[in-house]
Formats: structure tokens, C-alpha cells, sequence
């Protein structure tokens, strides 16, 4: 013991940032589908520039990136994003984690939050099947701020939690899975008529 030093492990753990966009660049993502995706300025979290993605038609608005930002989530790691939504509730919204390619529907997870079906969900995406891990009701507010935050497990064990832009609590849902323990994020703005309209912001590890 040297000069009062306890030991780096009673320090707080720092944040570490995913993507803020304040590059003003999606150069580390391959667009996946042919929905807009761009940064914008009308409305960010924090800074100056937040991800914007639009949609209505036939094809989603999907970016994925497995390369070149300054991090990417594993087992172990609790991530937060920041999301806003419009209010037309024909939409859905979907947050990639351990994405294994830059390809559409890449083998993964998803957070996956749908007003269309007032659902909060886990996803895993394998060979371009959906299947939900777990599903729960939620009621969702639109044009402000929401917060996920995603307690990754090394054994496996997922819990997603979104709160609206109080801190008050939406949902919660927690599943289980052992398929992928790494890789990177994307994200996807889909509808059923409506335009789906998604910003993302702040995307850290904590
Ligand atoms: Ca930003």
C-alpha cells in the first residue's frame, strides 16, 4: 500500500464509446438494405450529429458493422443505445449485436423493439431465420429519447431494459444463448405501411 492507492479494482469502470456519430460518417457500415440511413443534425442525443434511419416502402433501412468502429460488444460487456422513434405505430425497430457478417439478417442478436406489435424482444438471427428468444408486452412512447441498456453475460444470459426519457422503466425481457459470444452492431428501421423514422445516438459499453 503506496501513497493511500487501494487498487485500480474499487475505480469505476469508464464508458466506452461504440459510436457517437460525430464523425458525420457511416463508412464503417455496409447498408444492407436499401432504406435511407445517413447522419443527421436535426436531432441528436449527444453532440452534433446522431444516425437517422427512414423508411416506407419495400425494403428495410439496415446498416451492419462488423469493422472499424472503436469497439464492439461481447460476452461480458453491458451496452447502452440511445433511440427515438415517430409516432406512427405500424413500425419496428431493431438493435444487432454479435453480428458475424455485414450482410442482411446477418447471423446475430437483436434487441428488437415493435410498437407494430407492442412487443420488446430478444431476437437471435441464424442463416437468415429469425426466432425470438423471449418476448414481452411494451407500450412505447415516441419522439423523445429512450434508453437500452443490454447486460450481456459470459455465461450466455441477455438482459434488455428500456426506459423512456424519465428513466422510467418500459419493458424488460432476459433470454439465454450460447451461439455467438462476439461480433458487431447494426441496426434496422422497418413497416407495414407506415414510415418508420429512427434515431440512434450514444451507442456506449459501460
Ligand atoms: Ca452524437
Amino acid at each position: 500500500m503506496v501513497g493511500g492507492f487501494d487498487g485500480w479494482a474499487t475505480l469505476p469502470m469508464p464508458t466506452v464509446e461504440i459510436d457517437y456519430y460525430e464523425d458525420n460518417d457511416l463508412g464503417e457500415y455496409t447498408k444492407t438494405r436499401n432504406g435511407s440511413s445517413s447522419t443527421t443534425t436535426t436531432d441528436s442525443y449527444e453532440g452534433s450529429y446522431a444516425l437517422e434511419q427512414t423508411f416506407s416502402g419495400t425494403n428495410y433501412a439496415e446498416i451492419q458493422s462488423t469493422s472499424g468502429l472503436n469497439a464492439y460488444p461481447k460476452q461480458g460487456d453491458t451496452v447502452t443505445w440511445h433511440v427515438k422513434r415517430n409516432s406512427n405505430t405500424d413500425t419496428a425497430y431493431a438493435l444487432f449485436y454479435a453480428v458475424q457478417s455485414e450482410t442482411d439478417s446477418p447471423d446475430s442478436y437483436q434487441v428488437d423493439i415493435r410498437p407494430a406489435n407492442g412487443s420488446f424482444r430478444i431476437v437471435k438471427w441464424s442463416s437468415g431465420s429469425p426466432t425470438a428468444l423471449n418476448s414481452v408486452s411494451a407500450s412505447y412512447p415516441s419522439n423523445e429519447w429512450m434508453t437500452v441498456k443490454l447486460d450481456w453475460g459470459n455465461d450466455g444470459s441477455m438482459t434488455a431494459t428500456i426506459e423512456d426519457s424519465t428513466g422510467t422503466e418500459i419493458a424488460s425481457v432476459s433470454a439465454s444463448d450460447t451461439a455467438y459470444s462476439s461480433g458487431g452492431i447494426g441496426f434496422r428501421a422497418n413497416d407495414k405501411g407506415q414510415q418508420a423514422s429512427m434515431q440512434v445516438d450514444g451507442v456506449d459499453m459501460v
